[in-house]
């Protein structure tokens, strides 16, 4: 199946939606898509200047109900003829004031007379049916919408040019190249001559595919967390300073911070950004024990984020000599990844940090203070490196599939192994046929040619209305 051949969910229709966010705003823009954008516009819209419609042209005038001649707002609207549109249809955009209510009755003239309400995402589905760009490109609309990182903006404008598309097509004709062979094979038994030469093709399928395919793998392994981002959990005992850690990080007031242990009773999440990897970072309730009821619960929601995290920051008071409950901390964190911070160094200038790593040898310490700031870069490059796998800031262009690509670069890359083995063990060309068929599916897939119904159902309701 290619991307043409799945169907038009509601074939032939025209629709509408209001394309910019709800709330006042400068302008506000509604989108139109399908055969009877140009009619639906003619209905509607009166120019200033009487003259003929001409395509990607903003032209001023006004908008009117055509019922009661009723004016609804001064306009700017444009008209773009298929195929040179965002969905290949025909399309009209009118721009008006970015008042919502505004925004709402042109939508419900618009609807009234023949256009029909878009679902999220439907005009990008439609450029995608419409052959105008693969499923990569259509995932890279929403990730470039959703970016919280300036590399993660990066990674999806270079997909959304065709990066990734461009590294699949390759991998698919090499395949295609093989397959074309074996066919042959499969066609003419008989012949004397081998017409497949194994040594050739396992040749290429490692140089080719199996090596491109694995360089493909690891890229989407490391570049998850600039894509998804990270949870890392302060954790602590009362009054060690995390709510000032937080705070420090941020570089704003956000949590309330006092001398008073048990400040902290509720979980605190904010956003920020390390090195181009969106981190979530939440503050939480210190954990002690003999705390009263609602801190109680506080401590409860801090062991849940505990277990969801990526990544810990044990705190510790390095004023104040290490103590039990801080130990206790330790065990409760057990394996997952976490950095022992230091805070409060400014009391205790010059601490040697060595003692630490003898009650903790799993975890990494860094010397801070919430209160000057001091060793805040040191700790960001400590996270940095402990999520990262120690790897470099991401190379700008880069490509990096994500968990979705991510599977079916593996089931190729499964399929090209048993093509391999295969091989090796000259089995008959239809056995071949099939394998090489299996990674040219799970190629297909990525780009769009081959994926199920629901898979795109699934990708295109991630989107927002009037994308
Ligand atoms: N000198 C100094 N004081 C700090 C530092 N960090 C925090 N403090 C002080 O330590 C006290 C507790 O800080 P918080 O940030 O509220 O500590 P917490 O760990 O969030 O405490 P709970 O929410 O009660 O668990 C406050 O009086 C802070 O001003 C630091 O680096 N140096
Ligand atoms: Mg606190």
């Amino acid at each position: 199946m290619t991307a043409g051949q799945h169907r038009h969910d509601r074939d032939g229709a025209t629709i509408a939606a209001i394309a910019t966010p709800p709330g006042p705003g400068g302008i506000g823009i509604i989108r139109i898509s399908g055969p009877a954008a140009g009619s639906i516009l003619s209905e509607l819209f009166i120019p200033h200047r009487q003259k003929p419609r001409v395509s990607h042209q903003l032209t001023y005038g006004r908008l009117v109900d055509p019922a009661s001649g009723r004016p609804l707002d001064e306009v700017m609207a444009v008209f773009m003829t298929a195929p040179h549109s965002y969905t290949r249809e025909d399309v009209v955009e009118i721009q008006c004031h970015g008042s919502f209510l505004v925004l709402q009755e042109i939508l419900g003239l618009v609807l009234k007379v023949g256009a029909v309400a878009a679902e999220p995402g439907e005009f990008t589905k439609r450029a995608f049916l419409n052959g105008r760009i693969d499923l990569t490109q259509a995932e890279a609309v929403i990730e470039l919408l959703q970016a919280k990182t300036g590399e993660g903006m990066q990674l999806a404008l270079s997909q959304l040019e065709g990066g990734l598309h461009e590294r699949i097509v390759a991998l698919r004709e090499a395949l295609i190249a093989i397959k074309a062979v074996i066919e042959v094979a499969i066609d003419f038994p008989d012949e004397d001559v081998e017409i497949i030469k194994p040594r050739q093709m396992l040749n290429d399928l490692q140089g080719q595919v199996i090596t491109p395919l694995n360089d493909l793998i690891t890229a989407a392994e490391r570049g998850r967390i600039f894509r998804e981002g990270i949870s890392v959990v302060i954790l602590g005992r009362p009054n060690v300073g995390k709510s000032s850690l937080l705070n420090s990080l941020l570089q704003e007031d956000r949590a309330i911070v006092t001398e008073i242990p048990g400040t902290t009773r509720d979980i605190i999440e904010e956003y920020l950004d390390i090195r181009g990897i969106p981190v979530r970072i939440i503050d939480t309730a210190g954990i002690r024990q003999g705390a009263e009821a609602v801190e109680e619960i506080g401590i409860r929601k801090a062991r849940q984020k505990l277990a969801s995290a990526d990544l810990v920051l044990l705190v510790v008071d390095g004023a104040v000599a290490l103590t039990e409950e801080d130990r206790a901390l330790a065990e409760i964190i057990g394996g997952q990844p976490a950095i022992l911070v230091v805070n409060k160094i400014d009391l205790a200038p010059g601490k040697d940090l060595r003692p630490y790593q003898t009650d903790f040898p799993r975890f990494a310490p860094v010397a801070i203070s919430a209160k000057t700031g001091q060793g805040l870069a040191r700790l960001e490059a400590a996270v940095f490196a402990e999520v990262s796998g120690g790897g470099e800031p991401w190379e700008p262009n880069a490509c990096v599939p994500n968990v979705r690509h991510a599977a079916a670069l593996a089931g190729a890359l499964a399929a090209s192994r048993q093509l391999e083995g295969a091989l090796r063990e000259n089995l008959p060309p239809d056995l071949l046929a099939i394998e090489v068929q299996a990674g040219l599916d799970h190629l297909g897939d990525i780009i769009g040619e081959t994926t199920t119904d629901d898979v795109l159902e699934m990708i295109f309701t991630r989107f927002c209305l009037g994308k």
